[in-house]
């Protein structure tokens, strides 16, 4: 009784979710949806060649099993103390030896080759087209242009008494980081406390935030439309708080961006969005602290 319904419930959630989620809709949106089985689509070369590697090590891994797997099922039938009342006294064979050291090192290296081919590609790109410095902090994203007059932006996660309809909860933003769709853009992470990690996993990118380092690499975004993911470091009592969402637009969307944002900086700190913002923490700080008691 208890597998059709699940399975009836499962189809409808599937059949539902195009409705709730917008990837559905007009706007492309990267999110993880319920029931994925495999990793997200890939939206730019770095993605794809992350799931050409994994590709190549599922068949070799799958291989490895089914092979060991057999040999002990073979051993169990063959040499079971009935089958094989006396069993061989032999305790070494140089060839099987020099086999089993010999294979798994080959193995191994046809696996660390594109390993490393990888590790390099998503390292550095040679000519970025844009630089954008990524600050984690408990709990929030910021986001800094250099290339655009050190325009800077603040990226909280949405309250799910504020979320509007068609709105992700834990990965919708109030700010979005905005890029240029189809552009190399270089990230440098940093943090201010402690260890987080920038992870899009439809765009392959996944880097630890460390105080006291910068580290490098980049991104690019195929399609216009918006592309998600979350810290995914252990970063303290609101880890599940700090989500990531990226908006790719056309290079004119993009230069109109920068300019309202520009002129709202120029506006002064505590003016337009920022003093929103700040109105929201402090609201939030406080909403956090009445239910227990206990200030954080
Ligand atoms: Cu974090």
């Amino acid at each position: 009784m208890q597998l059709p319904r699940r399975l009836f419930a499962a189809l409808t959630f599937l059949m539902m979710s195009p409705l709730v989620l917008p990837g559905g809709g007009t706007a492309m949106a990267q999110a993880p949806k319920p029931w994925e089985m495999a990793m997200q689509p890939a939206f730019n070369s770095i993605k794809e060649r992350i799931i050409d590697l994994h590709n190549m090590v599922l068949v070799i891994i799958t291989v490895i099993t089914i092979f060991v797997a057999g040999l002990l099922i073979w051993v169990m039938y063959r040499y079971n103390a009935t089958k094989n009342p006396v069993p061989s006294q032999t305790s070494h064979n140089t060839i099987i030896e020099v086999a089993w050291t010999v294979i798994p090192v080959l193995i191994l290296v046809v696996m660390a080759i594109p390993s490393f081919r990888m590790i390099y590609y998503q390292d550095r790109t040679p000519d970025p087209d844009l630089t954008i410095k990524v600050t984690a902090h408990q709990w929030y994203w910021e986001y800094t242009y250099p290339d655009n007059g050190d325009i800077s932006i603040e990226s909280r996660y949405i309250r799910d008494e504020d979320l509007k309809p068609g709105q992700l909860r834990l990965l919708d933003v109030d700010n979005q980081m905005i890029i240029p769709v189809g552009k190399k853009i270089r990230i440098l992470t940093g943090s201010t406390d402690v260890i987080h990690s920038f992870f899009i996993p439809s765009l392959g990118v996944q880097r630890y935030a460390i105080p006291g380092r910068t580290i490098e690499t980049w991104l690019s975004a195929d399609k216009p439309g918006v592309y998600y993911g979350q810290c995914n470091q252990i970063c303290g009592t609101d880890h599940s708080r700090m989500p990531i969402a990226i908006k790719a637009v056309s290079e004119q969307d993009y230069k109109a961006w920068v300019a309202q944002a520009k002129k709202s900086a120029d506006a002064g700190p505590a003016t337009g969005t920022r003093l929103a913002e700040t109105q929201t923490q402090v609201m939030a700080a406080a909403r956090d602290i009445a239910p227990q008691g206990v200030q954080r």
